[in-house]
C-alpha cells in the first residue's frame, strides 16, 4: 500500500533494512573543481617556449574542461552549446568520444557512492573577440551542457581570466613594435610551405596555386592573420597596430583591475608573463625619465635565434625604420 502510494509520487524507492526513503530525481552536471577552461597562448617561437596569459584580438585558442554527473540519475545525450561572453565566442566543442552516456553516484546497502559518478572531457574552441586592453573572464560564461535526460542547462561557472592584446603583439609583450617584426621573421623561418588543398587545390587570384604551412612547421603565436601561413601578408596587421601599448606605468597595464592584475596574472605558476613583465619595466622606466624621443638599441640574442631590439615605448619610427 505504502509502495504504490510512493510510485504515484512519481519518485524512485530506495530500501534499507529498516527504514523507506523517497530519493527524487536529480539532474545536474558540473565542472570538476579546479578543472574549468583555462585559456593562454602557448608560445612556439620565444626565449622559453612559454605558456602566456596574454591573448591576442581574433586569436582562436583551445581549452579542455572535465564535468561530472553530480546528480542522482544517469545522464544521456549530452551536447555543448554556446553561452554569450563579452569578450569571447565558442566556436566549437566536442565531447570525449563514446562519453554520451555518465553514470551517476549511486546508492550501496542506503549509503550514497559519489565516487561511482562518471565524468568527460570537453574539449573547446574559442575565439577572442574582445580589443586589446579588456580582460576576457570564461566564468562569466561561455558554454553550456545540456542532455537528453531533463530540459535543464548547466553553464560553466570555472575558468580563467585573461588579458587580451593587440593581434600585432606576436611576442607577447604588450606591446607592438620592432621585436613583433623579428618574431614574425622567426616564424617564417622555421615553416613548411606545401599547396592547400580544400577537397581541391585552391588558387589565388593571380592563379598559382594557394600556399599553406604544414601543421608541424606553421607557428601559429605569431600568425599574425591567422590565415595559416607566416607571408607578407601579416606585416599589415603590425602596421595596424604599430606602437600601442598596454602598458601604463610600473605593474600598471590597459585591463588590470580587480579580476586581473600585476599580482595575478601568473596565476598559481599558471602561466609565465615573463615577456610582459619584463617590457613593463622597461616602459616604466622610460615614462618615468622622459626619454620618449631617444631611440635605445639593444640587440639580445634568443635560443630561437630571434634577434630583438629594445626601443623606447614612444620611438618616433614606423615599421619601416623610417623616422615620422
Ligand atoms: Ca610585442
Ligand atoms: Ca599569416
Amino acid at each position: 500500500m505504502l509502495l504504490a502510494a510512493v510510485r504515484l509520487l512519481g519518485g524512485d524507492v530506495a530500501l534499507s533494512s529498516s527504514k523507506i526513503s523517497l530519493i527524487r530525481e536529480i539532474v545536474r552536471m558540473e565542472e570538476e573543481e579546479g578543472q574549468g577552461l583555462t585559456l593562454g597562448t602557448q608560445r612556439t617561437i620565444g626565449v622559453k617556449n612559454e605558456f602566456t596569459n596574454l591573448v591576442r584580438h581574433g586569436s582562436t585558442l583551445e581549452a579542455n574542461t572535465h564535468w561530472r554527473n553530480t546528480g542522482n540519475t544517469t545522464i544521456d545525450g549530452l551536447r555543448v552549446d554556446a553561452v554569450h561572453n563579452e569578450n569571447a565566442r565558442l566556436v566549437n566543442a566536442s565531447i570525449d568520444p563514446g562519453k554520451g552516456t555518465l553514470e551517476s553516484g549511486r546508492f550501496v546497502n542506503g549509503e550514497w557512492r559519489a565516487e561511482s559518478a562518471e565524468s568527460t572531457e570537453i574539449s573547446a574552441k574559442i575565439q577572442i573577440t574582445g580589443e586589446a586592453g579588456k580582460v576576457v573572464d570564461l566564468s562569466e560564461g561561455i558554454l553550456s551542457v545540456a542532455t537528453d535526460t531533463s530540459d535543464q542547462i548547466f553553464k560553466n561557472k570555472q575558468g580563467s581570466k585573461n588579458l587580451i592584446t593587440y593581434q600585432g603583439d606576436l611576442n607577447y609583450d604588450g606591446r607592438v613594435s620592432f621585436k613583433d617584426l623579428a618574431y614574425l621573421n622567426a616564424g617564417a623561418a622555421r615553416q613548411v610551405l606545401v599547396d592547400k588543398v580544400d577537397g581541391i587545390t585552391t588558387s589565388n587570384q593571380f592563379g598559382t596555386v594557394e600556399k599553406i604551412a604544414t601543421d608541424k612547421s606553421l607557428a601559429r603565436d605569431v600568425d599574425a592573420n591567422y590565415d595559416g601561413k607566416i607571408s607578407i601578408a601579416d606585416l599589415s596587421v603590425l602596421e595596424k597596430d604599430w606602437g600601442k601599448t598596454l602598458h601604463t606605468g610600473n605593474e600598471a597595464f590597459l585591463g588590470s583591475g580587480e579580476k586581473l592584475n600585476w599580482n595575478n596574472i601568473d596565476g598559481n605558476g599558471t602561466w609565465d608573463n615573463s615577456s610582459f613583465k619584463r617590457e613593463n619595466a622597461i616602459s616604466a622606466d622610460a615614462l618615468a625619465s622622459n626619454s620618449a624621443d631617444t631611440l635605445q638599441i639593444e640587440p639580445v640574442i634568443h635560443g630561437s635565434g630571434v634577434t630583438e631590439t629594445t626601443t623606447t615605448p614612444n620611438d618616433k619610427i614606423d615599421l619601416f625604420g623610417t623616422a615620422t
